[in-house]
């Protein structure tokens, strides 16, 4: 088959819209369909300083490196989660990925800052809840501590159908009243877009192996992806029956979100020992890793 544009052999079909496109203008799209989606939702605007979180996966190499060549003034964290090779591995590629796109790379290792690993933790939560939680906090604090307006994640349309559907599936309407592209920043909660939202996952690929971006592809060991992966492979069929499935969930569920908020806000505190947002006298992250003084991220520059 042949590009839609030009009659070169074609790189890729996409499915909604359907199209064939070559290497060329399949990465043209896609970087016109990030500016878009950035403007449509806005979610950054030019001359915000922002903070890419790079984990080394495809999502988030992708969106540092396409915010960099968009022109946003951007800098990239990673965190080392301090899971065993699976951590020094991510690190390394992250390392990789910063360097080919140009972006400076910060590094927050958590072994070395907390005394221990995710998995390390003599507790009885699981630990993807306290990895979520350590991750949010590190990312917010150091954007803040640092003065970024912005911080950017890599999740596209597939996270989030996925994420949707399985709230759904449970009636989560707490996670149900937190979707979309853009968390406003409120107070010392820096803000937080998802400049890949209406991207879908196959097209996250395509973009990274055409512009050249090595990626972890291992799972990390703690993860208990099934549920996710089952959502997403429920969702690929659906999508191809019917193609643009996954984009009416998502843009219907924008919709009706409303339904899902809280009328009465919870008033936040600031915690004792950090003085970050807390609902009660000490936040659940400085509560969960027993701190009694709070981090410092402060980078010193020149
Ligand atoms: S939450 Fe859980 Fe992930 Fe943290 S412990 Fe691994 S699987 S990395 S997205
Ligand atoms: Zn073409
Ligand atoms: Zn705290």
């Amino acid at each position: 088959m042949r590009c839609k544009l030009c009659g070169r052999p074609a790189y890729i079909k996409l499915h909604y819209p359907r199209m064939y496109l070559c290497e060329e203008h399949f990465v043209e799209y896609f970087e016109r369909k990030v500016q878009r989606t950035i403007e449509k939702y806005k979610l950054l605007r030019k001359g915000e300083k922002i903070l890419v979180a790079v984990s080394g996966g495809k999502d988030s190499a992708v969106t540092a490196y396409v915010l960099n060549k968009l022109g946003y003034d951007m800098e990239c964290l990673h965190i080392n989660l301090g899971i065993g090779e699976y951590s020094e591995k991510s690190e390394a590629y992250a390392r990789k990925q910063c360097a080919i796109i140009g972006a400076p790379l910060h590094i927050v290792r958590v072994k070395e800052l907390l005394g221990y690993g995710i998995g390390e933790v003599k507790t009885r939560r699981p630990p993807c809840s306290y990895c979520g939680l350590t991750k949010r906090y590190i990312m917010n604090k150091f954007a803040y501590d640092n003065g970024f307006d912005a911080i950017a994640t890599g999740h596209n349309l597939d996270d989030e159908a996925s994420f949707l559907l399985n709230n759904i599936l449970h009636w989560n309407t707490e996670y149900l009243a937190k979707g979309g592209p853009l968390l406003p920043g409120e107070g010392k909660f820096v803000k937080k877009v998802k400049p890949l939202y209406e991207l879908t996952e196959r097209e996250v690929v395509a973009y990274a192996l055409a512009v050249g971006l090595e990626y972890i592809v291992e799972e990390c060991p703690h993860a208990r992806g099934a549920t996710t992966l089952d959502m997403k492979a429920m969702l690929n069929e659906m999508e191809e029956k019917r193609p643009g499935t996954k984009m009416n969930f998502v843009k219907g569920y924008l919709r009706k979100r409303h339904l899902f908020e809280l009328r009465e806000k919870v008033e936040l505190k600031e915690c004792k020992v950090c003085g970050m947002p807390a609902q009660g006298e000490v936040c659940s992250f400085c509560r969960f890793w027993g701190l009694e003084k709070p981090l410092d991220f402060r980078v010193r520059r020149g």
